[in-house]
This record gives structure tokens, sequence and C-alpha cells, in this order.
């Protein structure tokens, strides 16, 4: 099996020559590919954004949402259709700004998912206001005396609410980052994997070389099952760590929680739609 069983032909790509979003694109067809996962048997969805672009220039099934919106959808088709896997993929402002309250709830509902952020600090496709992870001191047309809001860490965020796979990768390291979106895709329950990724037209300040100055792997050493200390490492702002920062695998899935599989494991898009469905679907149409 091979990458090129993704690729789409003919298309326009609307990212900007140098953007870290393309080897997130090339990092998320290896790692697919290496798992041997279908095109057929994938789902991407997405809001907004640059980074929400990104199912529209792979060759799989897709649903392109409202800003935002990305995670209940993809918990939505991973309960009809258990057998998918299934990929939330948007940007920082996205998941976190706009989708934040989905973000949290998400977790909470744990559903075997897994969720990409292409986190450039910045709204890259309107043009470069700040997002919830811009740093201190940010400036930007609209933050014209500097970002001073503390930044939302999601890392912290995702390990409070007992997420069960937390992940952070940076784009341009595509060996380590096919190997954690690999784990995170393998993984039963959601898996959050935030990829630092350079926007070089509206982000002059975390550049290639910035992460790379600002970034560290955790070693072999580190126990991701470690609650308390995944919690410290996630909060360090010094250097960014990288890898899998927490995994638990304690927790039920969504869709094993679901009171409709209890008896009936027949995946929901098979059954027979409820009567009342029925005819509200059949109103809209009349
Ligand atoms: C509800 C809503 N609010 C605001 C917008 C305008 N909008 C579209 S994309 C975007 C920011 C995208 O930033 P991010 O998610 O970080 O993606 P990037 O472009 O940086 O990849 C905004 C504010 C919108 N489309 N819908
Ligand atoms: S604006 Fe930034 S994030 Fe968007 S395509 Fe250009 S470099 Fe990439
Ligand atoms: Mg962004």
């Amino acid at each position: 099996m091979d990458n090129r069983r993704f690729d789409m032909k003919g298309i326009d790509m609307a990212w900007c020559p140098g953007c870290g979003n393309f080897n997130i694109l090339n990092i998320l067809k290896k790692a697919l590919t290496e798992l041997k996962i279908e095109p057929v048997e994938l789902v991407l969805v997405s809001g907004i954004g640059q980074a929400a672009k990104i199912p529209h220039y792979l060759k799989t099934n897709l649903f392109n949402g409202l800003h935002g919106r990305s995670l209940p959808v993809a918990t939505a088709i991973k309960a009809a259709n258990p057998n998918l896997t299934v990929i939330a993929e948007s940007g920082d402002g996205c998941m976190y700004g706009e989708g934040g309250n989905h973000f949290i709830h998400t977790i909470r509902r744990n559903p075997d998912i897994t969720n990409i952020v292409h986190n450039n600090m910045v709204y890259g496709l309107t043009k470069g206001q700040a997002s919830p992870t811009s740093q201190i001191g940010f400036h930007t047309p609209v933050q014209v005396n500097g970002v001073v809001l503390e930044p939302f860490n999601p890392l912290t965020v995702a390990i409070a609410f007992e997420a069960s796979f937390v992940a952070r990768c940076f784009a341009g390291d595509t060996e380590k980052t096919v190997d954690i979106v690999k784990q995170a895709i393998i993984h039963k329950g959601y898996a959050l994997v935030d990829i630092l990724q350079p926007c070089v037209s509206f982000n002059k300040v975390n550049t290639f070389q910035w992460f790379k100055e600002h970034i560290y792997y955790l070693d072999a050493s580190y126990d991701p099952r470690d609650k308390i200390r995944a919690f410290d490492t996630a909060g360090e702002k010094e250097k960014l760590p990288l890898g899998i920062i927490y995994q638990s695998q304690d927790k039920k899935t969504f869709e094993e929680n679901l009171v409709a599989y209890k008896d009936n494991k027949t995946p929901l898009y098979k059954r027979e739609p409820l009567r009342s469905l029925k005819e509200l679907m059949q109103s809209y149409r009349d």
C-alpha cells in the first residue's frame, strides 16, 4: 500500500508556499498508509480555517462543517458506524476557540476518535488575529498592543478532563509525528494530537526556527500513565515537551456506553430509523 492512494488529482491547494500544513498532510497520509487503513474506511471531519481544508486534499470520505463544530459530528459518525476510523482535524482557533465547548464535552464523552489540531497559534484564514493559543505579547492588526491573555493550554485542559490520550508533536518532524499519529489512531478512546505548525504568513514569531529552539522530546523513561507527572509536564512553558504526554486505557468509549448497543451490536446506520424520524425526514421532502 502506498501513500498515493489518498492523493487527489488536479486540485488547487490554497495553502501558502512553506506552510506547515503541507507536511501535516504528508504525515497523515503516511500514518494512514502504514496502518493499512483504506480510504473507504476513513472519515475526516473538519470545521473552518486553513487547517480545516485538509479533508479537501485527501481522497477519502469527508464532512466539512461549521467553524468549531467538527467534534460533535465526528462523535455522531463514530456512533452511527463504529467500524469507521474517524478523525476530526482543524486549527487551534476552530478546536480550542469557537469549538472550545465541544472540545471539553467530547473529552468527557470519550468517543473512539482521533482529534488532530494544527496549532499555529494564530487565526490563519482570517489573516492573522490572535487565537486562544497565541502567546502573550503577540502583536496583530486587532491586538495592536499585543496579546495580554494567558494562552489556552489544550494539554493541561485535556488531562484535567480525563482525556484518554494526549500528545503534542511538531509539523517539521515527519518521522516522530507519524509514529504519534499512528498511536493516536490505534488508541481506543478520544485521542488529542496537538501539532505545532508554523504559519509563515501571519505568525512571524513562532517560526520553524522558534519551534526548533523551544521544543524537546520526552525520553524513554517518561511514563505517560502517571497523571500527576503528565499534568506538570503538559504545563511546562520554557520548552514545550513533545511526545505522548498522557495515556489511560481505563475508560469506556462513548459507543460502548450507548444504550442502543447494549443488546444489539448492529451499527446504527444499518438499522431501520425510528418511525418518528422517518416522518420527520419525509416532512422535509413534502
Ligand atoms: C462562528 C464563526 N466565527 C468566526 C468565523 C470566521 N473564521 C473563519 S476561520 C477563522 C479562524 C481560523 O483559525 P484556526 O482555526 O486557527 O485555523 P487556521 O486558519 O489558523 O488553520 C475564523 C475566525 C466563522 N467562519 N464562523
Ligand atoms: S495563512 Fe498561514 S496557516 Fe494559512 S496557508 Fe498560509 S502559512 Fe499556512
Ligand atoms: Mg490557527
